[in-house]
């Protein structure tokens, strides 16, 4: 009798671990803790988080506007500025919606593509070593009587693949030709194409611990998976120190402050006390003034704690029975290996993404994902195979908020299908297992990427 009653004691637990692997946490459903949003729509990304006081919505709405804010040239009343050269002229335009921006298929106009350049060693902080007359970023436009330092051209090729069960699909590669330079290029020049990111989360990505990010790091592969994390270390002009990087596709910003201070300055020509130099420095048509910044301090942290303080959107169909095999499969396959799934933040910029429990699916991690996807160009520990994990959070959004689905680092995969297929390197052995699935499988595996 005894014997019976543990034998069905362990048959039941037995059964009930195995039911438990494809139940969820309940928390899942808020990805973004506290600060998730409840509906579903196209602004879903526009929003504040949800747990925010009065003065604290009041300042993200101030940063609102100097984010969709168009830059003009000074002397204005108003968003004064912009360039002498420049990318574009607010920073909505290359986050549209706070979301993804569409791959461009024309140089003339590039959407929320911009080109990171270099030339082969390192600055004095062991970042990319400027491009003579050129700096760390092409800018494609110009003032009235000032030169743009380049144009674009963009191509295509296309080829076919198949999965083990005969179903072909196709991978577009773009390439670009820097045109028109207004001197000649280095010749050793190094071109990074990097694609306008969405900006929902950020500021409970940059409050996770630094010892929780580095715990995934396993540099020389000690346990032998063929996956080495390894964070990326760059240096931080207002701190003096070298950090951990976390923003940007190769995760060479430490934080939010700094992205904002860095993209007003290079994308749009806007100087501010953290970068004062106008970007065309350097150049023949520097002014060589040291006037006052173009935006002032407030401004630019009001910006910060904008990107700081937007809400993640609740998952969608997170118990349906198809999503719950794709999220086995994803585990089973090894994608959560790079796309971590969950951490409790630590003390952020603001108490709204302190202590929050969350699932943004990404390690913010270097990975080497091989030749295909490669930019070959450094970016300080990050070699010029390796990418950041991106977080999934929101992904399956992407098409009712911008319209689209194109994804990767410069847009090129149309679909989620295609992001995982155009895996390598590190992910080589899980890109594979993809190949081996049934089409329902693979269904199931983009399903549950899409609740996300
Ligand atoms: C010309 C297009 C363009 C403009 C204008 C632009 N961005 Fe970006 N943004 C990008 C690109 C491209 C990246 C990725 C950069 C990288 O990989 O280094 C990015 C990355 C970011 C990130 C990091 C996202 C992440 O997941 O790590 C933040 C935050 C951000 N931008 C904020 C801003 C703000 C604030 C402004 C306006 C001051 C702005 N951006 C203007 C193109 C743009
Ligand atoms: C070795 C680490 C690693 C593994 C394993 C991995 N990924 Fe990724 N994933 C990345 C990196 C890095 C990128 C960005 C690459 C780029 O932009 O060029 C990425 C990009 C993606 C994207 C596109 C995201 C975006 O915003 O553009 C999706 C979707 C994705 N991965 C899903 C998966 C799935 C599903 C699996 C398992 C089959 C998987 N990944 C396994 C590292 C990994
Ligand atoms: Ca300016
Ligand atoms: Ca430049
Ligand atoms: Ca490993």
């Amino acid at each position: 009798m005894k014997k019976y009653i543990l034998y069905s004691f362990a048959v039941l637990l037995i059964f009930s671990c195995k039911k438990e692997e494809i139940k969820n946490d309940a928390s899942e459903e808020f990805p973004g803790g506290a600060t998730t949003y409840n509906n579903i729509f196209s602004g879903s990304f526009e929003q504040p988080s949800s747990n925010l006081n009065t003065a604290e919505l009041l300042q993200h709405n101030t940063g609102d506007a100097h984010f969709s804010a168009n830059f003009v040239t000074s002397p204005a009343i108003r968003n004064q500025g912009l360039g002498p050269i420049f990318n574009h002229i607010s920073c909505v335009v290359c986050h549209p919606k706070n979301g993804k921006s569409p791959q461009p298929f024309s140089g003339d106009d590039l959407k929320g593509l911009l080109f990171r350049i270099s030339v082969p060693g390192t600055d004095i902080h062991g970042g990319p070593a400027n491009a003579p007359g050129f700096g760390t970023q092409l800018q494609n436009k110009a003032n009235v009587g000032k030169q743009a330092e380049a144009s674009v051209q963009i191509s295509f090729t296309e080829t076919s693949f198949a999965f083990e069960d005969g179903t072909n699909y196709s991978l577009r590669k773009p390439s670009y030709t820097l045109m028109n330079p207004y001197i000649s290029l280095p010749s050793n020049i190094l071109v990074s194409p990097r694609l306008g990111q969405q900006v929902i989360g950020l500021g409970l990505l940059e409050a996770i611990n630094e010892r929780d990010l580095l715990a995934h790091e396993d540099i020389s592969d000690a346990n032998g998976d063929g996956i080495s994390g390894k964070a990326n270390k760059v240096w931080n002009p207002v701190s003096n120190k070298i950090e951990v990087g976390r923003f940007g596709w190769k995760a060479g910003n430490p934080t939010l402050l700094l992205q904002a201070a860095g993209a007003l300055n290079q994308d749009i020509g806007v100087t501010s006390h953290i970068f004062p130099s106008e970007n065309s420095f350097g150049q023949t048509q520097y002014d060589g003034l040291n006037d006052e910044p173009e935006v002032d301090s407030q401004q630019l942290s009001d910006l910060a704690f904008y990107t700081q303080t937007l809400a993640v959107p609740k998952r969608r169909d997170f118990n349906n029975d198809d999503v719950l095999s794709g999220k086995q499969l994803f585990f089973k396959i090894g994608c959560d290996k790079c796309h971590t799934q969950k951490y409790i933040t630590g003390t952020g910029a603001t108490p709204s993404v302190s202590n929050q429990t969350i699932y943004p699916y990404t390690d913010l991690l270097l990975h080497d994902m091989g030749p295909e996807l490669a930019d070959n160009r450094p970016d300080f520990l990050a070699s010029g195979t390796e990418w950041r994990t991106p977080p999934l959070w929101g992904i399956g959004l992407t098409p009712l908020v911008n319209g689209h689905s194109n994804l990767l680092h410069d847009g090129r995969a149309r679909n989620i299908l295609e992001a995982i297929m155009w895996h390598g390197g590190e992910a080589e052995n899980q890109k594979i297992k993809v190949t081996k699935l049934s089409k329902k499988e693979r269904e199931q595996l983009v399903r549950f990427v899409g609740s996300l």
